[in-house]
């Protein structure tokens, strides 16, 4: 089957300020299979321009595929701009499938089959085995009933077929790299770049995260064989620079070390960042100098908040003392730390701000990501979130950095007066200005200058954005009217998925 796969232009922060742009791994996550199966495939990639509606569907007409299969990473806040993309999809070519996928239509299939009839399929879960068998049921013309794990409608009602089971190996499935030109792709400062998983999913559980719940068990790649394909990656096509997209690459030690070593056998000058939770580090102390020889540049720990009731009240299962010491290894292996810290619970005052940056400031973190607490409707989090009124009713704005939910005590200017101001103070304090202009490593250095450079476009452009281009509502729906009840039952789904058995993992012994 001839088919496209399409990347739609997201409005935040995150796509438009840099100016370079990561692959989308998802779309070749599926690409890899698809190409494996016999199909042809093509990727459009509308985050370059980025391409308006007109010009997708423009493109699409020319190559006239029999199926369009659309999604993307940030997936939430992503889509609306698929509803409106395909929505002009249909117009222009009435006669193509179209199958949309990821983690927003996973849990919201049954609305989204309702509202938007141009959709014809929606994967749910993983889409490397799912996406295929699609493809070979709608070209075979086999019930569709027999996929599992997609959604689409029965008789005109929206219906969901059973969970499809995790995939065990995740070394069965390639990523479709053939299918972007790498000159393309950068970041870091310009330098050639990818995401890439060794791992996906996460043992930890806490409340607001969507992501466990939709990789639910952790698993990972073959250590040997994922180095393998880090260094080919740079051998072949000149890739400097491993965004790794693991929830928690480090949760198996064993496994971690493992590939440590492998990428460090491979001697290739590869830099390395990613995110992962800072009790990992802690335990890694003694093999940190590994991880900086294998290249790590940086790693985001998902700090969250610095006050030891609102981790335990999200389940973060950290504590305020591992989160300190990780940043401090970090640094003593001259590798940067950025830490995120939400905000915007309800029962937040000025007095909690001020004790967070305080706490910020003792971390005496790198760099900090400021984030808006940001409850999806799959998380455990939502149940307790559900009665919160919801200022922000533009989908496109849940991206973790508008304020969506309002606070008890605090008008929403005032809420942003202090995320600027911390961002202001944690970046522009004198140890981070003196670090920035004399640390001994170069490549850091470098590394952050540029993350300078974004945050002086972005911190006044989300002023200006609050001031004159959001709206905000005063008296919103509550969470629960916004978005409908929690979805108990799509948690049902990492149960079914969990009682699967998988390989047994390695032991964690070195
Ligand atoms: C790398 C990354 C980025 C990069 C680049 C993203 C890119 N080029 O794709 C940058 C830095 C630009 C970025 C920006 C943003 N990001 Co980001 N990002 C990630 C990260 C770390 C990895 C994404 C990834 O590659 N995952 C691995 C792939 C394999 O998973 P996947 O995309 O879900 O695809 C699988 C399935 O979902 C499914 N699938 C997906 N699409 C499709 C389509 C079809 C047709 C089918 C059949 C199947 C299918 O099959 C795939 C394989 O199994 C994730 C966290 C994570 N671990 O996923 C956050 C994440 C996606 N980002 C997030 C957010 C909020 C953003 C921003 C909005 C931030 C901002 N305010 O600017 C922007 C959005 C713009 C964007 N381009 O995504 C959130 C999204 C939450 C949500 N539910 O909406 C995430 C999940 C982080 C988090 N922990 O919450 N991001
Ligand atoms: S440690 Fe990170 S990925 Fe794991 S459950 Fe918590 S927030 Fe999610």
């Amino acid at each position: 089957m001839d088919i496209l796969l399409i990347n739609p232009p997201h409005p935040s922060i995150g796509s438009r300020i840099p100016c370079e742009h990561l692959p989308p791994l998802g779309l070749l996550s599926v690409g890899g299979p698809l190409i494996d199966a016999g199909h042809q495939v093509q990727l459009l990639n509308a985050e370059f321009g980025p391409m308006s509606t007109r010009q997708i569907t423009e493109q699409a007409v020319a190559l006239a595929p029999q199926a369009i299969l659309v999604g993307h990473s940030g997936s939430t806040s992503g889509h609306p701009i698929v509803a409106e993309v395909t929505h002009a999809l249909r117009a222009a070519l009435a006669q193509t499938w179209i199958v949309y996928g990821g983690v927003f239509p996973t849990f919201h299939w049954e609305k989204i089959l309702a509202e938007e009839p141009q959709i014809d399929v929606i994967v749910r879960g993983e889409g490397e085995e799912t996406g295929t068998q699609v493809i070979h049921a709608l070209e075979t013309n086999a019930p569709l009933e027999s996929v599992s794990g997609i959604a689409y409608r029965k008789q005109g009602v929206p219906f969901a077929t059973p969970p499809a089971p995790l995939i065990r190996n995740l070394d069965a499935y390639r990523v479709g790299w053939e299918l972007i030109d790498h000159n393309r792709y950068s970041y870091w400062g310009n330098r050639r770049a990818v995401v890439v998983q060794f791992s996906r999913g996460c043992p930890h559980a806490c409340s607001y995260c969507g992501q466990r719940t939709f990789w639910t068990r952790w698993r990972h790649r073959d250590p040997q064989k994922f180095a393998a394909e880090l260094a080919w990656l740079y051998r072949v096509h000149g890739v400097e620079v491993i965004n790794l997209a693991d929830e928690n690459p480090t949760a198996s030690r064993k496994a971690w070390h493992a590939f440590l070593e492998a990428l460090i056998a491979e001697n290739v000058p590869l830099t390395l960042v990613g995110s992962t939770r800072a009790d990992d580090i802690v335990r890694d102390a003694d093999i940190l100098p590994l991880y900086k020889r294998a290249g790590v540049a940086r790693f985001l720990l998902g700090i969250e908040s610095y006050d030891e009731e609102t981790l335990r009240k999200i389940s973060k299962g950290g504590t305020a003392i591992k989160d300190r010491e990780a940043i401090r290894l970090l640094r003593q292996h001259d590798i940067l730390s950025m830490a995120t810290y939400v905000v915007g619970f309800e029962e937040e005052r000025d007095r909690d701000y001020a004790r967070g940056l305080k706490q910020l400031l003792s971390y005496d973190p790198d760099q900090i990501q400021m984030l808006y607490v940001t409850p999806h409707r799959w998380t455990p989090y939502f149940r307790e979130a559900a009665h919160r009124h919801v200022i922000q009713t533009d989908q496109r704005k849940w991206d973790y950095k508008h304020q969506v939910l309002a606070t008890r005590h605090m008008p929403p200017w005032r809420v942003l007066l202090w995320v600027k101001f911390m961002e202001a103070i944690m970046q522009l304090r004198p140890q981070s200005l003196w670090r920035l202009l004399t640390h001994h490593d170069l490549s850091i250095r470098a590394a952050m200058r540029w993350y300078y450079q974004i945050g002086r476009r972005v911190w006044p452009f989300e002023i200006w954005s609050f001031l004159f281009l959001d709206q905000r509502q005063k008296d919103g729906p509550t969470l629960a009217e916004f978005w409908g009840m929690s979805q108990g039952s799509e948690e049902a789904r990492e149960n079914y998925a969990e009682s699967q058995p998988l390989p047994a993992p390695m032991p964690e012994v070195i």
